[in-house]
C-alpha cells in the first residue's frame, strides 16, 4: 500500500466534552472566589480560626487551579503499527535497549525479576535488535544465578511464545492465566515443567541465602564474586550472558538468535555515594552505550512485566514519525498493576493521575517521567539539548561489538560502571538521571523538557506493563511520603517549575507540575479543615455561613460540584462508586499523614536537621495479609506515628460528632435553631466520621492481626479526648 507513506504514524485526539468541562471549571472558580470574598467580608468572628480557614481555602483554591490545568486539555494517542512496518520493517528498525532495575533480593524476589526480564525479551521485534540489561544494586549472586537460569530457559520460552503467540510473555503471569485460555498449545507441559523446575532451583537458592557450591564451581562466571565483600563494597560485576556474536551459545532451540542479555552490578564503595536508582541507571546508560548503544531505551522496574509484546512497535510510531517524532524525548506508559482488587481500597491504581492528569500534562507537551515503563531517546536522556534541526538517522547504527570479542567488551564496559567514573563529569547534573532528589525520575523529566524536548503519554486500552501493587496501608503511606517529599524538593530546587527555564515550558504544564509538587503542602489545609470546624462545633461556635444565607450557596456549589464531578470522572474512566469513596479516603489519609511528615521532614532538612533514609516498599507478603487484601479489609497491623495521627483525628471527630448529637437530642427544637448556623460543620464532621469507618473498626471491632495495636488505641484515645477537654476549657 503506497498511500500509507504520507500518513502520520500516530494520531492525537482531544477528549470529548471538553467544552462543558471548561464551562464547569470556570463556574467553580467563580464560586471559589465568592468563598474567599465571604471570608474577607466576614473577618474577625472568631478571628484566628476564621483566618486559618481562610488560609486553607486560599490554598485549596490554588491547588484546585493547578489540578484544573491538568484537566483543561486532555488528549489521547493512537498508533498505526502497520504503517510503521510498511515503511521500516527489515530495513531500518532501530535497536532498543531495555533496562531492568532491581535493588534488593529479599524484597524483590529473583524469580519475579527474571519473569520481568523474560517478558521483555519476548517483544515482537527482531531479536538481534533487543538488548536487555539487568542492573542489580545488591550485587546478589542469587539474582545473578536466577538470570543465568533465565538465559537457559529463554531458549525454550522465546520460541514457544513466538510459535503460539503466547500473551502475556511473563511465564508466571502466563501460567496463571492458563485456566481461562482453552486450546492449550502443544509443548505446554514441557515448557511449564522447565519453568517449575527452574523456579524451585531459584527459590531454593533464595531460601538458602546463597548459591550452592556445585553450581558455583561448575560455572566460572561466579568467580567475579570472589572479591565481593558486601552489598556496599564490591567491584563492578558485569557478565554478557547472551550476545549475537556468541554464535553457539546465544541461539534458541529452533536455531534463532536470542536478544542480548547482560548482568550488571556497578562498583560500590562505602566512601562513594551511590545515588540509588539514578546512579544505577546512569551506569546502565554508559555500559549499554558500549555494548549495544541503541537509540531508544526502555526502563522498567523489576516488578513491571510487559503485558503487550507490541509495545516497542507502538512507541516507535512516536519516535519515528516524520513530522513530530524528532522532538519527542520520551514516551511514558502508565504504571498499572496486576493485583488490584475491585474497589481498590488503597487507591493503588493512581486512577486519576494515570487516566486523567497525565493525559492533561500530555496536552501541554509534557507528561512527567515516572521512573518506570518509559521509553527514552538516548540522546535526550544523555543530556543533549533539543534543536529544531535535530534529526536522527535511524538506519545508521554503529555496532561497537562487531570487532571486539566478548571478553574485551566486558572488560571495557566494566570501567564505565566504576564509582570514580562520574567524578568531575556532568553525570547526574546535566547528563543521565539527575541526582539529589527523592523523585529523581520526575526531576529528570522536567530537566529534559526544560531543554526543549517534548514527551508523550501513551495509555492504550490493553496495558503495556503490569506490576505488583503495595498491599498494606503503611507501605502506601510510606511510599507517598517519599514521593511528596521529593516533589516538594523540586519546588525549591534549581528546576522549580515556578521559575526554571522561562519560555521553554508552557504555563499549563508548569501548573501541572506544581499540582504534584505541592502535595506535601496540602497537608496543612487538610489538617485545618479536619480539626478546626469540628473543634468549634464541639463548642457551639459557627464558622461557616447560615443555611438560609446567600453566602451558603458558593460553599454548597463547590462541595457538591466537586464531589459530583470527581465521582463522574471516576466512573467515566471505569472506576466504581466504592472505589471513588476509597480514593477520597486515601486522599485524606495521605494528606494528614504522609504529606504532613514529608512537609515536616523537608522543613527539618532545610535547617540541616535530619536526613531521611531511602525506603523501599516491600513487595512480598504473608498469606494472612494477602487474604485481607483480597477481601478489601484495611491492613494496619503495625504501630507507626502515621497511624497515630490518623486514629487521633478519626476519634477526635467522632467525639465531636457524638457530643453534638447528644446536645441536639437533649435540646430538641430550640437546639436545632442554634445548629442551623452549623449545618456545614455538622456535615463536615459527619463526613469525616463516615469516611473513617475502617479506622474505628481497626481500633475497636476487629480481632485479626491487621487491626491497630492496642497501645495505639490507648494513645490515640487519650490524645483525642484531651484535645476535646482542653478546647472546652480554652474556647
Ligand atoms: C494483559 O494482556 C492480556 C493478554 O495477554 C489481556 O487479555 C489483558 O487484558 C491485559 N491486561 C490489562 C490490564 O490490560
Ligand atoms: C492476577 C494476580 O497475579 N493475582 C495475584 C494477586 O496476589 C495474590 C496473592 O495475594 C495471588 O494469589 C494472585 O494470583
Amino acid at each position: 500500500m503506497k498511500s500509507g507513506e504520507h500518513f502520520s504514524l500516530f494520531e492525537t485526539t482531544r477528549v470529548r466534552g471538553w467544552f462543558i468541562r471548561r464551562v464547569f471549571s470556570i463556574s467553580m472558580f467563580v464560586a471559589i472566589c465568592f468563598i474567599w470574598l465571604f471570608r474577607l467580608s466576614h473577618k474577625g468572628h472568631p478571628y484566628w480560626p476564621c483566618l486559618a480557614l481562610f488560609a486553607a481555602e486560599i490554598w485549596f483554591g490554588f491547588s484546585w487551579l493547578f489540578s484544573q490545568s491538568l484537566r483543561w486539555n486532555l488528549i489521547f494517542r493512537k498508533t498505526f503499527k502497520t504503517r510503521l512496518s510498511q515503511r521500516y520493517e527489515d530495513k531500518s528498525l532501530p535497536s532498543v535497549d531495555i533496562f531492568v532495575c532491581t535493588a534488593d533480593p529479599d524484597i524483590e524476589p529473583p524469580i519475579m525479576v527474571i519473569n520481568t526480564v523474560l517478558s521483555v525479551m519476548c517483544y515482537d521485534y527482531p531479536a538481534e535488535k533487543i538488548s536487555v540489561y539487568l542492573s542489580d544494586d545488591a550485587a546478589s549472586d542469587i539474582t545473578f544465578y536466577a538470570l543465568l537460569e533465565a538465559s537457559t530457559f529463554a531458549k525454550h520460552w522465546l520460541p514457544f511464545c513466538k510459535r503460539f503467540n503466547v500473551q502475556p510473555t511473563s511465564p508466571a503471569a502466563y501460567f496463571n492465566t492458563l485456566h481461562h485460555s482453552k486450546p492449550y498449545p502443544q509443548n505446554l507441559e514441557l515448557v511449564k515443567k522447565l519453568y517449575e523446575d527452574m523456579k524451585i532451583r531459584i527459590e531454593d537458592a533464595a531460601k538458602l541465602g546463597r548459591v550452592a557450591k556445585e553450581i558455583r564451581s561448575n560455572n566460572h562466571r561466579f568467580s567475579q564474586w570472589d572479591s565481593y565483600s558486601s552489598r556496599r563494597d564490591h567491584d563492578t560485576i558485569l557478565q554478557i550472558l547472551l550476545h549475537k556474536n556468541d554464535k553457539h551459545n546465544s541461539k534458541d532451540v529452533d536455531g534463532f538468535i536470542l536478544p542480548t542479555l547482560v548482568y550488571l552490578a556497578r562498583e560500590k564503595r562505602p566512601q562513594y555515594h551511590h545515588n540509588f536508582k539514578a546512579g544505577a541507571m546512569n551506569a546502565l546508560i554508559r555500559v549499554s552505550s558500549n555494548i549495544s548503544n541503541a537509540k531508544v531505551i526502555l526502563n522498567v522496574d523489576c516488578d513491571m512485566y510487559s503485558n503487550n509484546s507490541q509495545s516497542v512497535r507502538d512507541i516507535l510510531c512516536f519516535f519515528m514519525d516524520d513530522e513530530k517524532g524528532h522532538e519527542i524525548a520520551y514516551v511514558q506508559y502508565p504504571q498499572n498493576f496486576q493485583n488490584l482488587t475491585k474497589n481498590d481500597l488503597y487507591g493503588n491504581a493512581m486512577f486519576i493521575p494515570s487516566e486523567v492528569e497525565l493525559h492533561g500534562a500530555d496536552g501541554y507537551g509534557g507528561p512527567l517521567y515516572i521512573g518506570t515503563c518509559c521509553f527514552h531517546r538516548r540522546d535526550a536522556l544523555s543530556g543533549k539539548k533539543y534543536d529544531s534541526g535535530y534529526r536522527i538517522d535511524w538506519k545508521n547504527e554503529i555496532d561497537h561489538a562487531i570487532e571486539s570479542n566478548l571478553q574485551e567488551l566486558e572488560e571495557k564496559s566494566k570501567a564505565l560502571a566504576r564509582c570514580t567514573y562520574e567524578e568531575n563529569t556532568l553525570w547526574g547534573k546535566k547528563m543521565g538521571l539527575r541526582y539529589g532528589c527523592l523523585v529523581e525520575d520526575v526531576i529528570t523529566g522536567l530537566s529534559i523538557q526544560s531543554q526543549g524536548w517534548k514527551s508523550v503519554y501513551y495509555n492504550p486500552m490493553r496495558k503495556g506493563f503490569l506490576g505488583v501493587a503495595p498491599t498494606t496501608l503503611l507501605q502506601i503511606l510510606v511510599q507517598h511520603k517519599r514521593w511528596s517529599e521529593g516533589h516538594f524538593q523540586i519546588m525549591f530546587s534549581n528546576y522549580s517549575p515556578l521559575w526554571h527555564a522561562p519560555g521553554t515550558i508552557k504555563l499549563g504544564l508548569r501548573m501541572g507540575y506544581l499540582h504534584f509538587n505541592s502535595w506535601a503542602t496540602t497537608s496543612l489545609p487538610i489538617l485545618c479543615y479536619s480539626i478546626i470546624p469540628s473543634l468549634y462545633l464541639l463548642n457551639g461556635i459557627p464558622l461557616f455561613p447560615k443555611i438560609c444565607s446567600l453566602w451558603f450557596i458558593p460553599f454548597a456549589y463547590v462541595i457538591l460540584g466537586e464531589s459530583i464531578y470527581s465521582l463522574v470522572e471516576f466512573l467515566i474512566f471505569g472506576g466504581t462508586i466504592q472505589g471513588w469513596w476509597n480514593d477520597l479516603r486515601m486522599w485524606l489519609y495521605k494528606g494528614t499523614s504522609s504529606y504532613l511528615f514529608a512537609f515536616i521532614d523537608n522543613i527539618f532538612k532545610f535547617f540541616g536537621l535530619s536526613d531521611s533514609p531511602f525506603t523501599i516498599t516491600t513487595k512480598i507478603m504473608d498469606e494472612d495479609v494477602s487474604q485481607r487484601y483480597e477481601k478489601e479489609v484495611m491492613e494496619f497491623g503495625a504501630s507507626s506515628p502515621l497511624f497515630t495521627i490518623l486514629a487521633t483525628l478519626a476519634l477526635f471527630n467522632l467525639f465531636c460528632l457524638l457530643s453534638t448529637l447528644k446536645d441536639l437530642l437533649v435540646l430538641g427544637e430550640n437546639g436545632f435553631r442554634d445548629y442551623e448556623e452549623m449545618v456545614l460543620q455538622i456535615l463536615l464532621c459527619g463526613f469525616l466520621v463516615l469516611i473513617n469507618f475502617p479506622i474505628y473498626q481497626g481500633l475497636f471491632l476487629r480481632k485479626d492481626k491487621g487491626r491497630l495495636p492496642s497501645s495505639l488505641v490507648i494513645k490515640s484515645t487519650t490524645l483525642a479526648l484531651s484535645a476535646c477537654i482542653i478546647s472546652k476549657i480554652f474556647i
